[in-house]
């Protein structure tokens, strides 16, 4: 009788905890759901991007040095570069080894993003002053 009356007590005690986890598990992704939705990314959101491993040659058989390396923008917008890549590359207008002096980057460090506004109609040819074969263009229209 007594085994009877503790087999019972450990079964009930058992379905209690398991009830208590799966409101307490319940409750608890409620919570976690809550504070996704507060959290703020902060996200930058390129126009052009440097892919990785393209500081060798390579990249520039497929044209996917800048992707994309032909960008068409609207006259007055801006087009935000960003380098995804382990190495320094930059935005420079002209044709290596010559920068045309219209505008240029710098060497932008991984993860670094760099924008411009375009007001002039043209075409404007750009490279990276690191690796000669890096090279796209921004077509203004
Ligand atoms: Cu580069």
């Amino acid at each position: 009788m007594i085994k009877k009356i503790i087999t019972i007590a450990i079964i009930l005690g058992i379905s209690i905890s398991i009830i208590g986890l799966s409101l307490f598990g319940y409750s608890s992704e409620e919570i976690n759901s809550e504070e996704t939705k507060t959290k703020v990314e902060e996200i930058v959101k390129a126009d052009v991007i440097i892919p990785i491993k393209v500081s060798r040659p390579g990249c520039d058989i497929e044209d996917i040095c800048y992707i994309p390396s032909n960008i068409i923008v609207e006259k007055g917008k801006s087009v935000t570069w960003i380098n995804e890549d382990s190495s320094f590359h930059s935005v420079t207008s002209g044709f290596y080894p010559e920068p045309s002096g219209l505008f240029d980057s710098g060497h932008l460090d991984p993860y670094q993003s760099y924008t411009l506004s375009f007001d002039e109609y043209g075409v404007y040819d750009y490279f990276c002053t690191l690796h000669p074969w890096m090279k796209a263009q921004v077509i203004v229209e």
